[in-house]
């Protein structure tokens, strides 16, 4: 079996990481994880250990520890162990998320470049506000949350993104134009690397 090839995919609350990555899936069958739906995931079952702390956490837009996040990803990866293409979505998004991966998963497999979705934060909190307004269901989807995602965002992911950039392997995308649009671009970089 060969090694499991993994794409981190980030970029700040509501670039469209979730939109683009289900269209990577259909055209190049990649398995999409997101950390932010396993988390709510994990949130949602009945008498898990860790529901409470999960809410309190998105809902205040921290990170969440990483031996939490690090398992649900690992787990998810294992019951799809006969694919081996990952896009793992919005992690890791802060230095402790960086190590819990490093110390734990990265020698299992290989890491082809980090996605980066770029966004003006504006853009991304009308977005998250209009899918909050639309019934999202989701509780950070309000502007209390919002204002402390964005700032998580910028002090804390920003940095990783800025280490990827400095080992040469972010591929960044705009992601400020329409769906289809910031898709050609994806496609550009997708059919490079599937050729
Ligand atoms: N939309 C998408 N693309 C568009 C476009 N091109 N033009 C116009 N509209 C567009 O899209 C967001 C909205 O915008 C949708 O309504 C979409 O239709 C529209 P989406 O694809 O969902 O964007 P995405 O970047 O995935 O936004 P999301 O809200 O999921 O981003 P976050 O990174 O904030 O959310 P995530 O689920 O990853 O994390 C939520 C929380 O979980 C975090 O704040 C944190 O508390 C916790 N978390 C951790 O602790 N650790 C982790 O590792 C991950 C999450
Ligand atoms: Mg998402």
């Amino acid at each position: 079996m060969s090694v499991p090839k993994v794409i981190f995919v980030l970029g700040p609350p509501g670039a469209g990481k979730g939109t683009q990555c289900q269209k990577i899936v259909q055209k190049y069958g990649y398995v999409h994880l997101s950390a932010g739906d396993l988390l709510r995931e994990e949130r949602a079952k009945p008498g898990s250990q860790y529901g409470e702390l999960i809410e309190s956490y998105i809902r205040d837009g921290k990170i969440v520890p990483v031996e939490i996040t690090c398992s649900l990803l690992e787990k998810a990866m294992m019951a799809k162990s006969e694919m081996n293409k990952f896009l793992i979505d919005g992690f890791p998004r802060s230095e402790n998320n960086l190590n819990g991966w490093n110390d734990s998963v990265d020698k299992k497999v290989k890491l082809l470049f980090v996605l980066y979705f770029d966004c003006p934060l504006e853009i991304c909190t009308e977005r998250c506000l209009a899918r909050g307004a639309a019934g999202s269901g989701r509780s950070d989807d309000n502007i209390e949350s919002l204002n402390k995602r964005v700032k998580t965002f910028l002090s804390e992911t920003a940095p990783i993104i800025q280490h990827y950039k400095e080992l040469d392997m972010v591929k960044t995308v705009d992601a400020t134009k329409s769906e289809d649009e910031v898709f050609t671009e994806v496609t550009e970089i997708f059919d490079n690397i599937e050729a």
